[in-house]
């Protein structure tokens, strides 16, 4: 059986939300999305009381970056903690959940493989005139694409862009989720790790900041008040651009191209780098969890 405070292959991921599907037919309900560049097949799960509703949508995804492991675990925390706990009413009330644990399951795969590869960031798709792989998902987004932060060599490791916005399977899914529910869309969060940040547009430039700033800003601080109180870590919270400016984050493509009015990119955990401890994941999921319930809290009562 699956075990949520564990890190696990892509394939135990599906065959776990099968199952939760399975177990909770009125409450989850798996969108298939497409496939992976390798693939692998990606569903959106949606966690909903009432489909019909035309709640407001919260949209968190997660593992864009195939080493920051924690991430998709705390997806799938999510997911299992608001259809199986029956606490997790309160979060259901009046918004949907829509869940994509693992964007880049071809480059979590590939971490998963040998030690060699485990700090590996980028897709798996292969340049067309070069023997390199990969584009760095947080940088193929079609906002303001390649403006800042980006590398332009297709054997950089790291940051480089892709060859045009939105040439990686991946990211196309995600833009089409967020076009498809982008009218009912309020809060855009998407995992990666590390450094324990909870940072809002713009990303591309830390020269200045969206009008609605103060908005992004104090939601944030509230959430990781939350954290705090149950013995988290409190956040580092500013934009992205004023951390490090990098262009093409998902985060001001929702914000800035779909109009999602909140949107954010939280760096999990600080102290372990990329390999945070399975064995302290009990810990610090349920502590992050805080934070997601005045997530909710918030767009249920605003929108
Ligand atoms: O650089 C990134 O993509 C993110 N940090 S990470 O260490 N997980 O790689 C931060 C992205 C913040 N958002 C934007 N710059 N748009
Ligand atoms: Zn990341």
């Amino acid at each position: 059986s699956f075990n949520v405070f564990e890190y696990h292959s892509y394939g135990a991921m599906q065959e776990h939300l099968e199952m939760l599907a399975k177990m909770h037919p009125d409450l989850l309900k798996l969108a298939a999305l497409g496939s992976s560049y390798q693939g692998r097949r990606m569903k959106l799960a949606k966690i909903s009381l009432n489909p019909n509703a035309n709640n407001p949508i919260i949209f968190i995804d997660a593992g864009i970056h195939a080493r920051e492991w924690v991430a998709p675990a705390m997806a799938m925390y999510l997911i299992h903690r608001l259809v199986s706990d029956p606490e997790a009413r309160h979060e259901l009330n009046g918004v949907d959940w829509y869940i994509l644990p693992v964007v880049n399951p071809d480059g979590y795969e590939f971490t998963r493989t040998s030690r060699t590869n485990r700090l590996w960031r980028k897709t798996r798709s292969k340049n067309a005139l070069l023997d390199c792989f990969g584009v760095d998902g947080n940088r193929n987004y079609g906002f303001k694409w390649a403006v800042s932060g980006v590398s332009k060599n297709p054997c950089d490791k790291e940051t480089y862009a892709g060859p045009k916005p939105f040439s990686e399977p991946e990211t196309q899914m995600v833009r089409n989720v967020m076009i498809t529910y982008g009218k009912r869309m309020k809060l855009y969060v998407s995992l990666h790790s590390y450094g324990q940040y909870l940072v809002y547009p713009w990303g591309y430039t830390g020269d200045f900041l969206p009008k609605e700033w103060q908005k992004l800003d104090s939601l944030a601080k509230m959430v990781s008040d939350a954290v705090e109180r149950a013995g988290g870590k409190p956040f580092r919270v500013m934009s992205a651009g004023k951390w490090y400016p990098a262009a093409g984050g998902s985060d001001d493509f929702a914000f800035g191209a779909i109009g999602v009015p909140y949107s954010y990119t939280m760096e999990l955990t600080d102290g372990y780098e990329f390999l945070f401890p399975e064995r302290l994941l009990h810990t610090v999921l349920p502590q992050f969890y805080e934070g997601f319930k005045v997530f909710a809290a918030q767009i249920g009562n605003e929108f």
